[in-house]
């Protein structure tokens, strides 16, 4: 293993007095990287100096072309990490810059660079960078019997991309960044979490959404959740526990009915699903009714009460806590209730638990958890309380979670926290931890809640204001030492909401949701 124990060797020939000041030269400089910078274990591919508002090619499987904001110089690299590895990274290094660093994460099994985000960053005067995580693609094809490329994915891939990135910023500017940040949703949740526990000394901020943490029970619940249905049927094949899309549409229906007004107000959102007991018995079909749109079989019913509990393994430990009540709506179920293997889950285990390409997923069941546990591939779980190193540098992290979050329930990240908080003995973690979790908003974004809060691109309100973006909230706590007290989102009808940090509760009072413990 290569973990880059790096020396700090760049020809510095770019060094300018005072505050950088930008357009004159820039295009100079940007092309000057090129051939005049020498990092360790890294290769620069290009490096071109692009004028704001335009829109540029990119390397790699994922999408032909992104957009660029702002003139900015764009440095194209490899970083290598083993004898069978390495990392391809893209800093965008804009005019105007605020000397803040920003790192970004990845998705899924991803494989992808964050362009969106690049954008997002530059746009806001971050020097930007972000990484393919050790693979193109999204196909999980790529960890069989490849170590290293997994070990990319789990661990490695955002410490180079931002030891390497801080290198080539200094060296474009002609000084250090002042502080450092990194933003990230899902999977770059789960990254978020890894760089705080394993590299506290990284970032001085921390962004992490829906965070995928405790990554084998999460795989594996979701694979397991499939059994409980299984597959769609088919003329020669009944399956009388599939419950189909029309008939979720009811349940969904159903359960805003018996849970929508828990919280005071007939909207569509279910401020705490874990208040709501979903009792799908009221969809039985009764007399004359057989099983269609409108009503459900027993077994149909059955299925549903397993969907809403949590999962427990052999030894009878929580394995992951259970599906949000209320995210069933809109289609939005239907990722992983298709009753099509979901693409993610089943890579997973079959390049790096069960290495079997041809695996047979019909049976899946607590025992295979049991083994992904015992493998746990590169260390990936990342479900570890002690988050004392990143707090005591002084860092500070924001996590949030949809309540909505058809993917990853949100129940997990309150375990988080209360796992934080158990292992560091701190009643609050306040000072340095907050989790806001966000009614009505789907998996890292969009849904009838008021989803808009700087999460990602293309997530920002009418106000770039630290109230109302979530990253620049981290920078003023960070930098001011101002800590968000809510979060406040705004929906696509334009409503705003504050969101409450756990373990506040949102109340509402006749006229508004307030946040009280
Ligand atoms: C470098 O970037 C420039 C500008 O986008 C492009 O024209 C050129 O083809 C790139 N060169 C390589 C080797 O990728
Ligand atoms: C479902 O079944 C009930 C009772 O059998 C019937 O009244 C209703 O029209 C059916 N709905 C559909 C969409 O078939
Ligand atoms: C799959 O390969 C990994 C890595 O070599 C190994 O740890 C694991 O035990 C293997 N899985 C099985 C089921 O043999
Ligand atoms: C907020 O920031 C984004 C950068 O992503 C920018 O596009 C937008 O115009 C800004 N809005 C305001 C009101 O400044
Ligand atoms: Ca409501």
């Amino acid at each position: 293993m290569l973990l880059l124990d790096l020396v700090w060797s760049v020809s510095q020939l770019f060094r300018l007095g005072g505050q950088f000041s930008a357009a004159d030269g820039a295009a100079d400089r940007c092309n000057a990287l090129n051939g005049n910078l020498e990092l360790p274990d890294t290769t620069i591919l290009n490096t071109s100096y692009i004028a704001g508002q335009t829109t540029v090619p990119t390397p790699g499987s994922c999408q032909p072309s992104a957009n660029v904001p702002v003139s900015l110089c764009r440095v194209e690299f490899v970083i290598t990490t083993s004898d069978s590895s390495s990392v391809h990274a893209e800093a965008w290094l804009p005019d105007e810059w605020s000397g803040r660093f920003l790192a970004l994460g990845n998705g899924g099994l991803g494989g992808c660079i964050d362009y969106d985000n690049l954008d997002y960053g530059a746009s806001l005067h971050f020097a930007t960078v972000a990484s393919d995580n050790g693979h193109d693609g999204n196909d999980g094809k790529v960890f069989w019997n490849q170590p290293e490329v997994l070990k990319d994915f789990a661990f490695r891939a955002v410490h180079v991309e931002s030891v390497i990135g801080k290198q080539i910023t200094e060296a474009y500017y002609g000084r250090k960044h002042d502080k450092s940040y990194f933003l990230g949703c899902s999977t770059g949740g789960r990254q978020a979490t890894r760089a705080a526990l394993s590299f506290p000394e990284d970032f001085d901020g921390i962004v992490a959404g829906a965070p995928a943490t405790d990554f084998n029970h999460l795989i594996g619940w979701v694979l397991t959740q499939q059994t409980f249905f299984g597959p769609p049927p088919s003329p020669d094949r009944r399956n009388p526990n599939f419950i189909p899309p029309d008939l979720w549409d009811t349940v969904a229906e159903e359960i805003l009915a018996q849970c929508d007004e828990l919280d005071g107000v007939k909207d569509r959102i279910i401020t705490e699903p874990d208040a709501c007991e979903f009792r799908p018995e009221s969809l039985i079909c009764t007399g004359a009714m057989t099983a269609n749109s409108t009503c459900l079989s027993l077994a149909q019913v059955e299925v549903l009460r397993k969907i809403y509990r949590p999962l427990y393994g052999l030894d009878g430990q929580l394995i992951y806590p259970r599906y949000d009540p209320g995210t069933e709506g809109d289609g939005n179920s239907q990722a992983v209730f298709s009753g099509t293997l979901f693409p993610i889950s089943a890579d997973w285990y079959k390049y790096t638990i069960f290495n079997d390409s041809e695996h047979d997923f019909s049976n899946f069941g607590l025992k295979d958890i049991a083994l992904a546990d015992s493998i746990n591939p590169a260390g990936i779980s990342t479900f570890d309380g002690d988050l004392s190193a990143f707090r005591d540098r002084g860092g500070k992290f924001i996590s949030y979670h949809g309540r909505r979050d058809q993917l990853i329930p949100s129940g997990n990240s309150k375990r988080v926290y209360d796992l934080i908080s158990s292992t560091l003995q701190m009643p609050t973690l306040d000072p340095f931890y907050r989790l806001f979790l966000v009614p009505g908003m789907t998996h890292c974004g969009l849904g009838p809640g008021a989803w808009k809060f700087g999460q990602v691109g293309g997530a920002t309100s009418n106000e770039n204001a630290s109230t109302h973006n979530v990253l620049l909230a981290v920078v003023d706590w960070v930098e001011s030492g101002v800590a968000p007290d809510v979060m406040v989102g705004t929906s696509d009808d334009g409503k705003e909401r504050a969101h409450c940090r756990y373990p506040q509760r949102s109340v509402w009072d006749g006229e508004k949701f307030n946040c009280r413990r």
